[in-house]
Parts: C-alpha cells; sequence; structure tokens
C-alpha cells in the first residue's frame, strides 16, 4: 500500500464513493432545493455547476479533506513561488510567472523573473504591431498577408487552440496557418496555397532540435529561397521562438529575430510565453494581454480561494473521485461553441502528458489509477455521434459540458437551439428515463401488450450520468485565458493528490529514439533482422516504396 491509498482521507473517499454509486441523483435534487446552488462555484466569468454529479455534502467533505491531506495548497505554494517541483528535470513551474503583471516579483534561484518576462512581451507586442500594420515587409516591399507557424506538440496546440477559439478578435488581414507534422503533405499542401513575398513563417520550438519541426523549417526555407531574390529574404520571412538560442543562429535566423523563454516553462504551459506570438500577431497586444490578465485572475483565484470554492481544486477532486473511487477511466470534453473545437484536444496533451504517469514521485510504482484519457469534439456534433454510447452505453464517463451564453455572432435562433441542446443532454443524463415514463410514453403512442414489452428495455435510460456545466459569461480573451489556467491547475492538483511529476515527459521518448535508428535502416540496403519479425517484415515493405519511389 502507497502512502496515498493508506491515508484514512483516500479511504474515506472510497467508502463514500461505493456508498453513492448508485446514487438516485433526481431524488437528491427533488429533496433539496438548494443542491444546485450549494454545489455551485463561480469567478472569472466561468460558473461552474458540478449539481449533477453522484455527491453529497459527506463525500464532498471526503474529497476535500483528501486534498488537505495530500497537502495540495503547501505544493500549489511551492510551484507557485518558484520552487523546482519538476525534480526529475530539477526544474521550476512557472508558466503562472508568464501571466503575471509587470509589478510582481516572482524569483526562480534567486532571480526575479518578472522584468524578463515582460522585456519579451514587449518585444513580441512590438514586432506583432509592425506586421498587423504592414510596416514589416517581406522581400519585394509588400506587407504580410499569411503567417505559418512550424511547430509541434506544446509549440503548436495551444497557438492553434487559442487562434481558432479567439478568431472573432483577429485582424481581418491576417491568414493563420499551422503546420505540424512530418507528413510533407500538410506543408506542401498549406505553401501551395502562399506567396513566399507575403509569407512569415515562425518556428517554433523549445529545444530547437525537434525533427519534425526543423525538417519542416529547412523546407519552408528553401520554398522560400526558391523565390527570393536572394538569402537576406530569410531575415525578413523568418523569426523563431526557443530557449536555445545557438541551435537558432545555427539554423540560420538571426537573433535579433528570436523569441526567447526559459526552461521553466513546460512546452504544453508554453502558449502564454513567446510560444503565444501567432496569437498575439493574430489577436493584436490588447487581446493577447487580456488573454494573459485572463489566466492571472484564474492564478489568483486558485491561490485565494478556499479550497470549497476553488475552481480547478472542485474539478480536479471531481476527476479523482471518479477515477478512483467509480473506476472511470475517460473523461469527455463536450464544447459546444464551435471556435472550441480543439480545447480537446489541447486538453488531450495538457492532461494525459502530465498525469499520464505510473510512478510517483519518490519513485515507487502507483497502486491506483492515474490519469484518464481525455477525449471529446463539440459537444453538438457528438450528439449526433457517440452520445448514444453517453447515454445508453456501459461505460462510466464523467463529462465537461462548456458553452458561452452570449455568442453575438451566432443568430438568436441558433443559440436558443444551441443552448437548449446543451442544458437538455447534461438533465437527460442525469435524469435517464425509467421503465414506468417509457411505459407511459410507449401507451400514449398507442403500444401495448407485447410490443411494448419488447421495446421498453431498449428505450430505459438509467440516468445518473455525471456532468459538470462550466457556463462562460462569453468567449472572450479574458475568459478564454481564464478556462485554459483553470485546466492547467485542475491537472496540477490531480498531480499532487496522485503524487506525480506532472510536468515531465519522458514517456515520449522512446519512440523518438526508435525512429531515428529505423530512419537510417529505411536508407541502408543491408537485410533488417535487428527488431521483432513484425516490425522487421513492416519495414522491409515501407523500405521497398521508399526505393521504388525514388527510382521512378
Ligand atoms: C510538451 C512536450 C512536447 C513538446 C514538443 C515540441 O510539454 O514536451 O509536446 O512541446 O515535443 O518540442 P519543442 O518545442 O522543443 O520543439
Amino acid at each position: 500500500m502507497t502512502a496515498l491509498t493508506a491515508l484514512p482521507a483516500w479511504q474515506s473517499m472510497l467508502a463514500h464513493a461505493g456508498r453513492l454509486r448508485d446514487m438516485d441523483m433526481r431524488a437528491a435534487f427533488a429533496s433539496d432545493a438548494d443542491r444546485a446552488e450549494r454545489f455551485s462555484a463561480e469567478d472569472c466569468g466561468i460558473l461552474l455547476d458540478y449539481s449533477k454529479n453522484r455527491l453529497d455534502d459527506a463525500a464532498l467533505a471526503a474529497v476535500f479533506e483528501l486534498a488537505r491531506a495530500t497537502k495540495v495548497e503547501a505544493r500549489r505554494d511551492a510551484m507557485l513561488s518558484g520552487a523546482h517541483i519538476n525534480s526529475t528535470e530539477d526544474r521550476a513551474v512557472l508558466h503562472t510567472a508568464l501571466r503575471a503583471p509587470r509589478t510582481a516579483s516572482i524569483k526562480v534561484d534567486g532571480v526575479d523573473v518578472v522584468p524578463e518576462v515582460h522585456a519579451v512581451l514587449d518585444r513580441m507586442c512590438a514586432f506583432a504591431g509592425r506586421v498587423r500594420s504592414g510596416e514589416w515587409r517581406g522581400y519585394d516591399g509588400r506587407a504580410i498577408t499569411d503567417v505559418v507557424n512550424i511547430g509541434i506538440g506544446g509549440s503548436d496546440l495551444g497557438p492553434y487552440m487559442a487562434c481558432e477559439a479567439l478568431q472573432d478578435y483577429a485582424a481581418p488581414n491576417l491568414r493563420m496557418h499551422f503546420v505540424s507534422t512530418v507528413d510533407g503533405w500538410q506543408l506542401t499542401t498549406t505553401l501551395a496555397k502562399l506567396d513566399p513575398a507575403t509569407t512569415l513563417f515562425i518556428v517554433a520550438s523549445k529545444t530547437f532540435t525537434t525533427q519534425e519541426t526543423l525538417t519542416n523549417a529547412t523546407a519552408a526555407r528553401e520554398w522560400l529561397l526558391a523565390k527570393a531574390p536572394d538569402a537576406s529574404a530569410v531575415a525578413k520571412h523568418f523569426v523563431a521562438v526557443s530557449t536555445n538560442a545557438e541551435a537558432v543562429a545555427r539554423f540560420g535566423i538571426d537573433l535579433a529575430n528570436m523569441f526567447g523563454f526559459w526552461n521553466w516553462v513546460g512546452g504544453r504551459y508554453s502558449l502564454w510565453s513567446a510560444i503565444g506570438l501567432p496569437i498575439l500577431i493574430y489577436l493584436g497586444e490588447d487581446n493577447f494581454r487580456a488573454l494573459l490578465a485572463g489566466a492571472h485572475a484564474m492564478d489568483q483565484h486558485f491561490a485565494r480561494t478556499p479550497l470549497e470554492r476553488n475552481l480547478p481544486v472542485i474539478m480536479a477532486l471531481l476527476g479523482v473521485w471518479y477515477i478512483n473511487g467509480m473506476g472511470a477511466r475517460t473523461h469527455l470534453v463536450s464544447p459546444y461553441n464551435q471556435p472550441l473545437h480543439r480545447l480537446p484536444a489541447y486538453l488531450q496533451q495538457l492532461d494525459m502528458e502530465s498525469n499520464g504517469k505510473s510512478v510517483r514521485l519518490d519513485g515507487s510504482h502507483v497502486d491506483y489509477h492515474t490519469g484518464a484519457v481525455i477525449w471529446g469534439e463539440p459537444g453538438i456534433n457528438g450528439q449526433h455521434a457517440y452520445y448514444q454510447l453517453l447515454h445508453q452505453g456501459t461505460e462510466l464517463i464523467p463529462i465537461d459540458f462548456i458553452a458561452a451564453v452570449d455568442n453575438p455572432k451566432s443568430s438568436l435562433k441558433h443559440q436558443r437551439i444551441l443552448l437548449a441542446n446543451f442544458l437538455a443532454q447534461t438533465e437527460a443524463l442525469m435524469r435517464g428515463k425509467r421503465p414506468n415514463e417509457v411505459r407511459d410514453e410507449l401507451s400514449a403512442q398507442g403500444l401495448a401488450g407485447e410490443a411494448l414489452e419488447a421495446l421498453l428495455p431498449h428505450k430505459v435510460f438509467e440516468g445518473n450520468r455525471p456532468t459538470n456545466t462550466l457556463l462562460l459569461d462569453r468567449l472572450d480573451p479574458t475568459i478564454f485565458g481564464a478556462l485554459i489556467a483553470l485546466y492547467e491547475h485542475k491537472v496540477f492538483v490531480q498531480g499532487t493528490i496522485w503524487g506525480v511529476n506532472s510536468y515531465d515527459q519522458w514517456g515520449v521518448e522512446l519512440g523518438k529514439q526508435l525512429a531515428r535508428t529505423i530512419e537510417s535502416e529505411l536508407t541502408s540496403i543491408q537485410p533488417i533482422t535487428t527488431h521483432d519479425a513484425s516490425t522487421n517484415r513492416l519495414l522491409e515493405r515501407a523500405r521497398k516504396a521508399l526505393v521504388a519511389r525514388s527510382n521512378s
């Protein structure tokens, strides 16, 4: 038994979960007029209603006790003060410093990082301003019309998601493109639409060693130079975002065109840093600063609000409650605003790369489940697809329903229909439809006897399916910033309870190493015998196709 599972608070949570596994949420609402109000919390333009969960006051008290017993507050304070809580890489974890106001002071190893953060941010704003106004010119004197971000993982998902989410606030004269994959199809088809003279590339890579990104950046530079009169065009069309100035210089990007950040910014937590440059160019300085301010407001909320009203703490505890208490293995994110369509993909990385761990900080193996599988799509599309399984399948899948009440670009009629569906789903998942209700309904339709009884079980909905509702006042940069920070802190709290390091990602290394070996084997002519039989055969097949293509 690990220290966690031996805790009385853990045991108490499990006991309550056993007691409430089959709780009747309908009855709980019927007998408690204050349930929705009591099981709601609100700040930063976000209302979280978590009343449609298998919970009561005693169970909630037990999970908050678990947060206290696992010292969530002390570790939170350690993170926010710049302690090296990323122990396997001996680093601070300070994405919160990236959105701290100029007047703040946050020290990493004795050095106040806030002045550096704002110095880079000011340079980014000045550069973005020049691109947006048309003052920054390409090699033939024309202004930039298209910006291509070349980056992957944390250097792609956040900026791409934010540009999509906040596109209503974007400059009308700029188009953004995101190239992440080393399937050259993506770069080729993106470039086919563009004019090199009016295209700006942002090469975004914390390490500047990532194979996919450097391969794409090199190809993009060749594409530019094939049209540009000379190599001086690179300085007008390429900027870099990185922590590795040496590698940026080696690639041939002028360091005057580099925007730096620091090793205490994790890739999946980096959209607030220079990695956010595409967001800043697309949305402009005021909107980008509003995004940072919204995240900062959520940081303040997280740091100062008692656990019982603390939005990320509540969401984290509900996750632990279902994963460890009730055996949930996945968690669905269901945004109803279409511009949030990349949010599930972003949260997949944030959550699964952070808490997809099975070793504790002290190196011991966990004896409980950690991060769930995160998945999702815009909810209204999901309703016409996989929601069937949510309503009547055998899996327990907790869901976050997310929607903005105010949605100016959607007509009143559209918005009414969208919100009606949004609200109806959480109600239906909670209430279900019982056999007697199905019977009445079928009788009213004129069905009776055997025909009715045969159909009845198919039309029963068990209900009691747990959902959180996150109602945003609107989808603007400030509230969106707060929403993302809310999820970041949720992930932190869960990682703390599980005792894992949420800030490393050793698990992605093995595949990268093997790919290097296989890549060299794909160019060799030696028979391949070094792998397992399956990999050897597949490799031969792939090599044949590559050879055939190079000979054609
Ligand atoms: C994020 C991960 C990973 C990383 C990419 C890109 O937390 O570490 O997704 O962001 O592998 O890395 P570079 O930015 O170094 O190219």
